[in-house]
């Protein structure tokens, strides 16, 4: 009798001690499996161009990286990591190239920037809808899956056409003859038509000409593509020898050079766009209407890493969020243009942040 009891009772015992280990081993490996599965947020960042050259795709790629890394400092599972991927100058290559991002299904986010790229998301997003976008610099609202922040250009582009009429007004006040005859016209060279180009810099820069001297005319020239700088020299070079324009912005990604080359050789002027400027040449870039689209992207990233951003919801920051500024505390700006130049500029500054000056877009 007793023998089958105890029999029994270490069966019962080794059972027990076999089903537990068997549940714990479970229990590990699916614990491993889970941690394994979302240790790895993956974003991916798109550059529609070619990162180099282009301050507002460095802007974009050191955003999302820094962004990444603060999260990851600071969690400690979950980690996210960021692959960044270069579209190329061929703008009618990007579709296809976002549509195999979303097809790999690599990615929990693909962030990019720049206006053109709504429409595309927009196309890609219908045959991948489970896929979540981060857009700066482009607006798009309504889908579920798609977050876009926009700058507000009316205002960054009105502070440029200030600086750049003001600085017209001193060289003509100065006795600086002008060949053409027609002393109230500022430059604009652009790599390229666009709507925000044409529908909200160019307009911008004109009214904040016209602000200064409402007799004020824009010469408006396109280079063609975001890279050719010997074009861009060669229109600057029209546009100052035979036009007798003083000041010019450039807004041509890595054929701006060619501009401040061609402006600094016959004393002509640059208002940089995107971001601080004043050292690339000191002395012949005088203004800088920047934006701040590394700030942006880090944020953004933050918000989405912590599962806060809104997706679906398109919103436009400008000068009074933190976004978009002229730099006036450089030494260089001081040194480039004349205290009577500067104080006026910081006058007009100081009205669109008290909101007496409103330039909604
Ligand atoms: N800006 C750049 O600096 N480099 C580029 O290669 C570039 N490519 C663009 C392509 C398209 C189709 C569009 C619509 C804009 C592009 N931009 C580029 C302009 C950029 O988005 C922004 O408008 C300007 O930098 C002015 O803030």
């Amino acid at each position: 009798m007793k023998r089958p009891l105890f029999t029994t009772l270490a069966a019962i015992l080794a059972g027990t001690l076999l089903f537990s280990i068997i549940i714990f081993a479970c229990k590990n490996k699916n614990i491993t499996k889970a941690s394994a599965e979302n240790s790895a947020i993956s974003i991916g960042v798109f550059i529609p161009g070619v990162r180099s050259g282009s301050a507002v795709y460095e802007m974009l790629a050191q955003g999302v990286q820094a962004g990444v890394e603060a999260y990851n400092a600071k969690a400690d599972e979950n980690q996210a990591a960021v692959t960044v991927i270069e579209g190329g100058y061929n703008q009618a290559e990007w579709e296809n190239k976002i549509t195999s991002m979303a097809a790999s299904g690599s990615y929990n986010l693909i962030v990019s920037a720049n206006p053109s790229l709504p429409d595309i998301v927009s196309r890609v997003s219908v045959k991948f809808p489970q896929q979540y976008f981060l857009l700066l610099d482009g607006e798009l609202g309504a889908n579920p899956r798609v977050y876009t922040l926009r700058y507000n250009q009316r205002e960054q582009a009105y502070m440029a056409g200030y600086i750049a009429a003001l600085e017209t007004e001193e060289f003509a006040a100065t006795g600086g003859k002008n060949p053409s005859g027609i002393v109230r016209q500022i430059g604009l060279v652009a790599a390229q038509e666009y709507p925000v180009m044409n529908q909200v810099i160019l307009p911008g820069f004109l009214e904040g000409a016209r602000a200064v001297h409402p007799a004020y005319t824009v010469d408006f020239r396109i280079v063609g593509n975001w890279y050719d700088a010997a074009k861009a020299a060669e229109l600057a070079a029209d546009m100052i020898q035979g036009g007798g324009i003083k000041v010019l912005l450039c807004i041509a990604g890595g054929a701006n050079e060619g501009v401040v080359n061609t402006a600094s050789q016959h004393g002509a002027k640059v208002v940089w766009f995107d971001t601080n400027g004043y050292a690339i040449r000191p002395g012949t870039v005088i203004g800088s209407a920047v934006l701040y689209q590394d700030t942006a992207a880090f944020n953004q990233v933050q918000r989405y890493l912590e599962g806060i951003l809104p997706f679906g919801t398109a919103e436009t920051l400008g000068v009074n969020d933190g976004y978009v500024d002229f730099i006036e505390d450089d030494p260089l700006y001081r040194e480039a243009v004349s205290p009577l130049t500067r104080e006026k500029q910081a006058a007009m500054i100081g009205r669109i942040r008290s909101g007496e000056l409103v330039l909604n877009l």
